[in-house]
């Protein structure tokens, strides 16, 4: 069939919107049409050609939402007509990794996600007979997109495409760390470094979990409102202060619970790490560095009793978390409406990521 796409021909270069082919379900696989698309700072990494798996020419996009048109042979799980929610990190049930009961990271079909192929080793999407890679085994950047059946979570029917579509990254991750990683508990003290899409998520699962103070960190001084909305109870704009470590440390008597990087810069990860309080606070990096980039810090920081950590997808297994997350927003447990600050057409798709440079939106989502 045909589709509409934005395709990433180049990295660096803006999306170009055109149609491309795309081959059926396989054994195994589901045709998706997606409905809306959210732009996440993890699709502006990879078209800045900072991802080392970014692959090209390929068709972006992991926050997506939408309809099961066709399944392929063998698919038991969902069926033409069910709402789902592309899952970047998927859910078997059957590998190690789903069965540890330690970590949300699917070992089934990684290797040729990563390659930007589906698990056969082949892509479904070519444009003028060459192939395009698929891209974190979603490219919800297509209107209709194939993917495997263990990566797609069925959600209800009831729920909006245009704001659901949030809890395919930007939500799960951020309350997922605050919920599966950190295991915040009530009176625990935050802070959240960077209070973009990814940040104000954390901020508001902080505040349900009953977290006692929430400090949000950021160089944009607007976000100290945004920040303020969710729960956020302290704002420190680094450009005001001398030392941000040493003003949290003051600020918390000793240090921050639990602290998140959500920025994914190292020197930021540093300081989220060494804002911890001694003895027992833990840092958690959600952030995604640009290729090559490394952490530091002076091990006296571990063997004094802080703990460094990393979170993907917020520690959630997809097929069985994603419908509870829909579940927690519909019943207004977790807002996201106020987050979507801007809705675009396929055809307006880089002005989403042009706003998102600009610190202007906190998410952009593509209605199709
Ligand atoms: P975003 O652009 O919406 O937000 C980033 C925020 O960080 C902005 O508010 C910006 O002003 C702030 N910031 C930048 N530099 C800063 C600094 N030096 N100090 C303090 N604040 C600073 O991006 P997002 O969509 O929220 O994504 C945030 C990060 O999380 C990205 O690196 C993204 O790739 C990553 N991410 C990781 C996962 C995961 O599963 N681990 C999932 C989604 C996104
Ligand atoms: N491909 C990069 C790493 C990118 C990365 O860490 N991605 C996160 C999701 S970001 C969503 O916005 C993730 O899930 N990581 C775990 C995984 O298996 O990819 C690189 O450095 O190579
Ligand atoms: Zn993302």
């Amino acid at each position: 069939m045909k589709t509409r796409a934005a395709v990433a021909f180049e990295p660096k270069k803006p999306l170009e919107i055109v149609e491309v082919d795309l081959e059926g379900p396989k054994a195994g696989e589901v045709l998706v049409e997606i409905m809306a698309t959210g732009i996440c700072h993890t699709d502006a990494y990879t078209l800045d050609g900072l991802d080392s798996e970014g692959i090209f020419p390929s068709i972006l996009g992991h926050e997506g939402a939408g309809i099961v048109r066709e399944v392929g042979q063998g698919v038991t799980s969902v069926k033409p007509g069910d709402h789902v929610i592309p899952l970047y990190t998927p859910e078997c049930r059957q590998c190690k990794a789903c069965l540890s009961g330690k970590t949300n990271l699917c070992t089934a079909i990684r290797a040729t996600q990563g390659q930007g192929l589906m698990p056969d080793g082949t892509s479904r999407f070519s444009h003028k007979g060459q192939p395009i890679f698929h891209y974190m085994g979603c490219s919800t950047f297509s209107n209709f997109t194939v993917l495997p059946e263990i990566a797609v979570a069925k959600i209800r029917e009831d729920a909006p495409f245009q704001t659901s579509c949030y809890i395919g990254c930007g939500v799960t991750t951020g309350v997922g760390a605050v919920v599966n990683t950190a295991k915040v508990r009530p009176g625990d003290n935050v802070v959240v470094f960077g209070l973009g899409g990814i940040g104000l998520n954390v901020i508001q699962g902080a505040k349900m979990a009953g977290a006692d103070r929430i400090v949000g960190v950021d160089i944009n001084p607007d976000k100290a409102e945004w920040g303020s909305r969710f729960g956020m109870t302290d704002f420190v704009n680094p450009r005001d202060v001398g030392n941000v470590v040493e003003t949290i440390v003051n600020m918390l008597d000793g240090g921050a619970d639990y602290s998140f990087d959500c920025t994914g810069n190292t020197e930021v990860m540093r300081q989220a790490l060494e804002c911890c309080h001694r003895g027992w606070g833990t840092s958690i990096v959600i952030g995604v560095a640009e290729a090559g980039r490394e952490i530091s810090t002076r091990p006296f920081q571990l063997v004094t009793g802080r703990n460094w950590r990393g979170t993907a997808f917020g520690g959630a297994k997809g097929r069985t978390d994603v419908p509870k997350i829909v579940d927690w927003y519909m019943n207004g447990k977790i807002e996201i409406d106020p987050m979507i600050t801007h809705v675009l057409s396929l055809e307006e798709i880089n002005k989403g990521f042009d706003l998102m440079h600009a610190g202007e939106s906190i998410r952009s989502v593509v209605v199709y």
